[in-house]
């Protein structure tokens, strides 16, 4: 055909030329970029969080991703309060442990809104719920937990919203402040009226352990037995793996504390701020397996001596000024990705820790120094 349009006249020989030539230009500009694309989702793959490579996928499927905060709006105040259908529960269930991708877990739950929301139909929900979750490195983790935990919570008829912060790499891994920018990041995009910081690794076992926020000086700790503790807790303050608190006891007690770095005892510091602020921790029932709660297996970060020096110094005082009020970080980026909202965030450790007593830095000093890797 172009031969012979091109045989035929000189006019289109001359505009065939010039498209001929422009299919050229534009194979080798397409050769160019997909090569330069290629070389910067390579940097991306070695420097960057896992989870924002997901993001890359999920951006080009679905265009998911943004770094504006989008409001997520109250429901119709004309529709009749949710009830939770108790038929509809199921009662304990072995949790599965099958790891799928982001994306076939995303087409598993159509009914999720962007940032992770879902939401009951027809009715107006009694709660909106943030669930937080401390993240790094957990990957395999977070996909056994949405698979496991998203079910059980649409049986419950909640209106909640899962979050992921992610702590960027750069400082030790600290859970109580991930815990707290969760808190407050969440607290930008909606008015949630019950938080539950959830581990990564820490799925409930039975959906008639409702999730919700207890009430005035209630703080709900939704677990009464771990497996891998024989179904029991450890120690009766336990307040580890799922936690529920209304934003009122959150800020009363000043969330937790940003001062543990590395492994352990944040949990149990905000167990004695709930004590010194003279609230209770209500479970749920004990003679029953409504509490009981699975956990996926990790290695365990060493444990930090140290970290009783802060525990033990910690009073109302110093507590009122480490928390919530005096949390600092940066965010890297915001993603509202169909299953969950990602929070990357960076934090300086040396700063933070500026706020501790000098005695205690100097054995968090002493303990780095011990244990840096040569
Ligand atoms: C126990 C507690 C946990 C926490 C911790 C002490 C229970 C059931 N669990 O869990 O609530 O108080 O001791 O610090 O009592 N994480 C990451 N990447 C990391 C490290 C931690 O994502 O590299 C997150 C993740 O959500 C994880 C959570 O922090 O589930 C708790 O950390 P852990 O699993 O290392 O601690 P573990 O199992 O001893
Ligand atoms: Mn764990």
């Amino acid at each position: 055909m172009f031969r012979y349009i091109l045989k035929r006249s000189s006019p289109f020989r001359g505009a065939g030329l010039i498209l001929v030539t422009f299919g050229i230009v534009l194979i080798v500009k397409g050769l160019y970029y997909s090569n330069t694309h290629m070389r910067s989702y390579d940097v991306v793959q070695k420097n960057v969080s896992n989870l924002l490579l997901g993001d890359i996928n999920i951006r080009a499927q679905t265009n998911y991703t943004s770094s504006t905060t989008i409001r997520q709006e109250r429901h119709d105040p004309i529709l009749p309060v949710c009830e939770i259908d108790h038929k509809a529960l199921k009662g304990r269930e072995q949790i599965t442990l099958t790891s799928q991708s982001l994306i076939s877990l995303e087409s598993m739950f159509p009914e999720s809104h962007v940032g992770g929301r879902f939401q009951p139909k027809g009715c107006k929900p009694k709660s909106r719920i943030a669930i937080i979750i401390p993240f790094r490195d957990r990957e395999i983790h977070l996909k056994i937990y949405l698979s496991n935990v998203i079910p059980k919570l649409r049986r419950q008829n909640a209106d909640f919203t899962i979050y992921v912060v992610e702590q960027a790499p750069g400082s030790h891994f600290n859970r109580g402040m991930m815990r707290n920018v969760g808190f407050v990041e969440a607290s930008k995009i909606a008015d949630y009226d019950c938080f539950i910081f959830n581990d990564v690794d820490s799925i409930f076992e039975d959906d008639r352990n409702i999730f919700r926020c207890g009430r005035d000086n209630s703080v709900r700790h939704l677990v009464t037995g771990v497996d891998v503790f024989d179904y029991k807790l450890k120690y009766s303050i336990l307040v580890g793996g799922i936690i529920a608190f209304t934003p009122a006891q959150f800020r009363k007690v000043n969330g937790y504390s940003n001062f543990y770095f590395d492994w352990g005892a944040e949990d149990d510091d905000i167990y004695y701020r709930t004590e010194r602020e003279n609230m209770v921790i209500e479970r749920p029932e004990k003679n029953s397996t409504i509490g009981f709660m699975s956990t996926l297996k990790h290695t365990r970060d060493p444990e930090a001596q140290y970290r009783f020096n802060i525990l033990h110094s910690r009073t109302n005082e110093t507590s009122h000024n480490d928390g919530v009020n005096s949390l600092k970080y940066t965010v890297k980026m915001v993603s509202h990705k169909k299953l969950f909202t990602w929070i990357y965030v960076s934090v300086d450790e040396d700063e933070v820790l500026k706020g501790l007593d000098i005695r205690i830095r100097r054995k968090i000093a002493a303990y780095r120094a011990k244990t840096k890797k040569t």
